[in-house]
């Protein structure tokens, strides 16, 4: 187990070229974090998961994502951005769609749900560009909070969300939670310790 620190170095070690999909998979696999390092970015809120920013370079975005017992995303895409995810704590479900049809001019998209895995400590994942659209879920049947890392190259604030039954979608831009340990000014969320 490494500390999240030493990751995060780690990570921003790996030069531009080689920020491939096996190498960073690989990196993930192989370096796991030490939760109780963690503790600066675990914020977790009855409302929604939180996005807990850790490390930005030109190249990546180190999140670290809490996820009460059974809160999920949206139904989203990384349009033009990698992501990777790891689990520094629990585990969580992915659901991936294709997008069947999107009409950009009326905001019109149908989609069917495709293949689903869990993220655990021994199986990070890479989000597919060919088939980027989907959704994590920390299932209730889990019975324990999560914390997901996520890496997304290169860093993006915005992604389209869809709404299986309305067959609509939009551009959402997304918020940080907290920002290198620091919570967003109006915010009142108790750091949590998990060990
Ligand atoms: N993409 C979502 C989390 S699920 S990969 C987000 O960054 O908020
Ligand atoms: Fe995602």
């Amino acid at each position: 187990m490494i500390h999240i620190d030493d990751f995060a170095s780690g990570l921003s070690a790996i030069a531009e070229e080689d920020f491939t999909h096996g190498r960073v998979l690989e990196y993930l696999q192989q370096n796991p974090v030490d939760i109780a390092t963690l503790s600066p970015y675990l914020y977790f809120s009855e409302e929604h998961y939180t996005r807990n920013l850790i490390c930005h370079t030109d190249l990546f975005d180190l999140i670290a994502i809490c996820w009460e017992s059974g809160q999920k995303s949206a139904i989203h895409n990384h349009t033009n951005q990698r992501c990777w995810m790891g689990i520094a704590y629990g585990r969580v479900q992915v659901q991936n769609f294709q997008l069947l049809r999107q009409d950009p001019d009326t905001g019109f998209c149908e989609l069917a749900p495709t293949s689903h895995f869990i993220i655990d400590a021994a199986n990070p994942a890479e989000v597919d560009p060919e088939e980027p659209i989907h959704l994590v879920v920390n299932a209730s049947s889990f019975g324990s909070r999560a914390v997901t890392l996520h890496i997304y190259s290169k860093p993006f604030d915005e992604c389209e969300v869809y709404d299986l039954k309305a067959r609509t979608y939009q551009v959402v831009h997304l918020r940080n939670t907290s920002e290198f340990g620091v919570l967003r000014e109006g915010l009142a969320l108790q750091r949590a310790h998990l060990t």
